[in-house]
């Protein structure tokens, strides 16, 4: 099947009572049991509800991945995989990710005797030099956040499969629409569904996808022992939105090229960073393995000041952490999501005082320009 016939139908199976088209929200903490021992498969709400299984098996079919296991948020999701490595174990990380996935390794997780290494995947030969004996898992953000730096993962799980070592990625920027990380050799994809998978700016979640039965098994008793698990009300919003997934990922994507394309041409920012434009040093390998560009463009306005006014003047774009919803965000990436990322740290990848981040919406395109030619004069 098709991404979009998927979309619309995996996993969603009419209601055997009603015959309701769509998945019923299903609110309930626990199910009767018809005599110990004996029940339909459901126990407990933690463990079992029929709307979040729909929707694991939506983004799984998404994904081209066997399995799907969903979580409270993106964070929730990427906590869960710590599960999967023990205190005194090794992991290599791509060094520009979400700053909040850098809050959680190295101002969380490193005291529970994990060690992190933090590498510019970009060229790969930095992961192959950073694998140590107890190294157990890779975890690569492709394209990064906020710089839009890609990693060849084709390249990053042959070297992972070679050294015995867990690959995960990242894919929230590219969504399943653009870039499937399963399909180049990779483990394990996260997704912060709060991004393009939801795409509407109402829910918080996360997810884990993977072809791997004994992985998945391990990450099933995770998602309940932990119990980070998403409302039934909050997975049934996620399966409503990525029925429109398809049609908005392109929207986006043709939207960011064009602005993208204004950008250069209007001579406001020093640099900018989208792997759409032939300038960015890694545009042959978003050809390879991206079927799109996504929505995300980083550009540098060279001074805080030039950014401080373009925040207080736009209109369209609202001044906001996230990304990937309908609405165009603009945001201060220094300041907002990668504060945590100590300031050499975020300086020497790019994350400049003067570095604004748009998260190009689906609105008119000529609108979203005009905005921001109009807040620059
Ligand atoms: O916000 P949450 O659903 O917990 O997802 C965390 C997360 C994980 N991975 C990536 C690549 C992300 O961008 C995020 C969250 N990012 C933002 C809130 C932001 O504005 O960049």
């Amino acid at each position: 099947m098709g991404f979009s016939t998927n979309a619309i139908h995996a996993g969603q199976k009419p209601d055997p009572t009603t015959g309701a088209v769509i998945t019923p929200v299903y609110l309930t903490s626990t199910y009767a049991q018809e005599e110990l021992g004996k029940n339909k498969g459901f126990e407990y709400g933690r463990k079992h509800n029929l709307t979040r299984q729909s929707l694991e098996a939506n983004i799984a079919a998404l994904e081209k991945g066997k399995y799907g296991v969903a979580f409270s948020s993106g964070l929730a999701a990427i906590h869960a995989l710590m599960g999967l490595v023990r205190a005194g174990d090794h992991i290599i990380v791509s060094d520009n990710v979400y700053g909040g996935t850098y809050r959680l390794f190295q101002l969380i997780m490193k005291d529970f005797g994990l060690d992190f290494s933090w590498v510019d995947t970009s060229d790969i030969k930095n992961i192959e030099n950073a694998v140590r004996d107890n190294t157990k898992m890779v975890f690569l953000e492709t394209p990064s956040n906020p710089m839009l730096i890609l990693t060849d993962l084709e390249a990053a799980s042959r070297i992972c499969k070679s050294h015995n070592l867990i690959s995960v990625c990242d894919n929230t920027f590219m969504s399943p629409y653009f870039q499937n990380p399963l399909t180049l050799g990779i483990d394990i994809v996260v997704h912060s569904e709060t991004k393009y998978i939801n795409g509407h700016s109402d829910v918080i979640g996360g997810i884990l996808l993977t072809d791997s039965s004994d992985i998945h098994q391990r990450l099933r008793y995770i998602q309940n022992a932990i119990g980070a698990v998403p409302s039934p009300f909050d997975c049934w919003l996620v399966l409503r939105s990525t029925k429109t997934l398809a049609v908005r990922m392109e929207r986006h994507n043709s939207n960011a090229v064009a602005f993208a394309k204004f950008l250069n041409e209007s001579g406001i920012a020093r640099k900018i960073y989208y792997p759409g434009l032939t300038s960015h040093p890694q545009h042959e390998l978003a050809k390879k393995q991206m079927r799109g560009f996504g929505g995300m463009i980083s550009a540098d306005l060279g001074e805080a000041e030039l950014a401080k006014n373009l925040f207080k003047n736009v209109k369209v774009f609202t001044l906001g952490e996230s990304l990937g919803g309908v609405e165009s965000l603009i945001s201060h990436p220094a300041t907002m999501t990668h504060a945590s990322v100590p300031k050499a740290d975020r300086e020497r990848m790019g994350i400049t005082d003067g570095l604004v981040r748009f998260s190009v919406g689906i609105e008119d395109i000529e609108d979203l320009i005009a905005d921001v030619e109009n807040s620059i004069k």
